[in-house]
């Protein structure tokens, strides 16, 4: 029984959030404590992350939070990471993960050790940007010398909370170094691509509390100690998932945001050579489960596209977009050609014009070209980790930011022949503090009980799948030959 205040600090690639949340056994509510953007920094040659400002927002947010909280637990993107020195100092502001210092670095490291053999232990799908490729293409520079341990986003934020030194599991398993099947560091790999076995620290699944506010962080945000904070599932992917208000297993997810994360949830990982193929990933999940999925490019697209045409108002462009002919023309969403920033717009037209397309010209069209092929890209997703794993899927759930993306929610159900059930936007959030919630004793249960306490606490809205099913095969097989 009883109630807790929590507080859910959910960093996304645009910006960051601290959510209080009230939790009792039948309810959680928030309120928005604080929002700061977030975003790259060019500084040369690199792009980063401004991590202090990052910090700094999180303190604003405990302390508008405060000043009672009973726990944190704080989520992000994954992959990035900080380096300390010996001293315990950060080396370096921590690089974007959408820098091109990885450009061919993968074709490198499996020169080393196979893609195959890769994949037969961590079920990663190849994506420039993971960790193992960042630290490769760091190879030989006197900052990965000097450095006696990696933290990744999250654990950087809560070492600097608490002064713990861990790693949190879910978002362990986004680095290309981490056994899926045994949920630990996978020693063999380290020491073939000759990285310091020092570098990595002890792992924690969620539900774990790392350490206590000290001292001068309770002064600076005001609140009362005790405060511990809590590991949660700190990929905020992992996150969404726990948030997904599922009613039975039969489930796929779209946690979209920057990305469109879309897959299954197993009990066990899926290491096939098809699921390779496929460019499927085995990320770890909370509790024990593993989220079967692929990456696939999300809002991003249209993102970079507001930016370059100088942000004007999104409600208009998607109406106007409602309005334009459907699958007039579609891109690969999946590909890694459109993740690094920049020119979008007439990126998109050259892919489509490879792929021998009319490419779409005015905003609307090439707004509704993004949103066709994100819907098109999940139904691919949807269906092939149906297939690869076994599990039945009866509903997709979209989570996310894409949830108040009306038009994006019909096309993914028309896409997929499936009934879409969308929201919680937060999805993050309510998995960041229900998994704290539940480590400090007011709930009980596994994910299906978790789940229908974000069912009973949001609205979601449905739809159910319409149109034509042979046009979204059709414009399938424009894209895969
Ligand atoms: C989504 C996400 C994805 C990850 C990407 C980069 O916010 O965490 O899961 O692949 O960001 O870290």
């Amino acid at each position: 029984g009883g109630a807790v205040r929590v507080a859910a600090v959910d960093l996304g690639a645009s910006s960051g959030r601290v959510m209080a949340f009230d939790v009792t056994p039948g309810r959680a509510t928030f309120v928005e404590a604080h929002r700061f953007p977030n975003g790259p920094v060019r500084l040369g040659d690199t792009l980063h992350w401004d991590v202090l400002g990052l910090y700094r927002g999180v303190l604003d947010g405990l302390r508008a939070a405060g000043p009672r909280l009973d726990a944190v637990g704080i989520d992000s993107w994954a992959v990035d990471h900080g380096l300390l020195d010996a001293d315990g100092a950060l080396l370096g502001n921590p690089v974007h993960y959408r820098d091109r210092r990885t450009d061919g670095v993968p074709e490198a490291v499996h020169a080393r050790v196979p893609a195959a053999e890769l994949y037969r232990v961590t079920g990663l799908q190849v994506l420039p940007f993971n960790t193992v490729y960042q630290l490769a293409a760091a190879r030989g520079t006197a900052q990965l010398a000097a450095a006696r341990r990696l933290l990744l986003i999250p654990d950087l934020l809560a070492h600097w909370l608490t002064g713990a030194r861990v790693t949190e599991v879910t978002n362990a398993s986004t680095t290309g170094l981490l056994d899926a099947r045994t949920r630990t560091w996978s020693a063999d790999l380290v020491a073939r691509l000759d990285l310091a076995a020092g570098l990595f620290t002890p792992l924690v699944e969620p539900g774990t509390e790392v350490g206590v506010l000290r001292d001068h962080v309770l002064a600076e945000t005001g609140l009362t100690g005790p405060v511990p904070v809590v590991a949660v599932g700190s990929h905020d992917t992992a996150s969404a998932v726990v948030g997904v208000p599922a009613e039975t297993g039969d489930f796929a997810y779209v946690a979209t945001g920057t990305w469109s994360l879309v897959g299954v949830e197993l009990d066990r990982p899926v290491l096939s050579e098809a699921g390779r193929a496929a460019n499927f990933s085995n990320e770890l999940g909370v509790d024990g489960t593993v989220r079967y999925l692929r990456n696939v490019m999300g809002l991003w697209l249209l993102q970079e596209c507001s930016r370059e045409w100088g942000d004007p108002d999104l409600g208009g462009l998607l109406d106007a977009a409602a309005a334009e002919p459907g699958l007039a023309a579609v891109v690969d969403a999946g590909d890694p050609a459109f993740i690094a920033p920049g020119n979008m717009p007439t990126r998109i037209a050259q892919a489509c014009a490879r792929t021998g397309q009319t490419p779409p010209s005015t905003p609307a069209a090439i707004v509704r070209c993004v949103l066709d092929s994100l819907a098109l890209a999940h139904r691919r997703a949807v269906r092939q980790a149906a297939e690869l794993s076994g599990r039945r899927v009866e509903v997709v759930h979209v989570v996310g930011g894409g949830a108040r993306n009306r038009l994006l929610c019909q096309l993914t159900a028309d896409a997929c022949g499936l009934p879409v059930v969308a929201g919680p936007v937060e999805a993050a959030a309510y998995g960041n503090a229900l998994v704290q919630a539940r480590a400090l004793g007011v709930l009980g249960g596994g994910l299906r009980e978790l789940r229908e306490l974000v069912r009973s606490s949001t609205g979601v809205v449905r739809y159910e799948p319409s149109g034509d099913a042979r046009a979204w095969r059709a414009a399938e097989e424009r894209l895969t030959g």
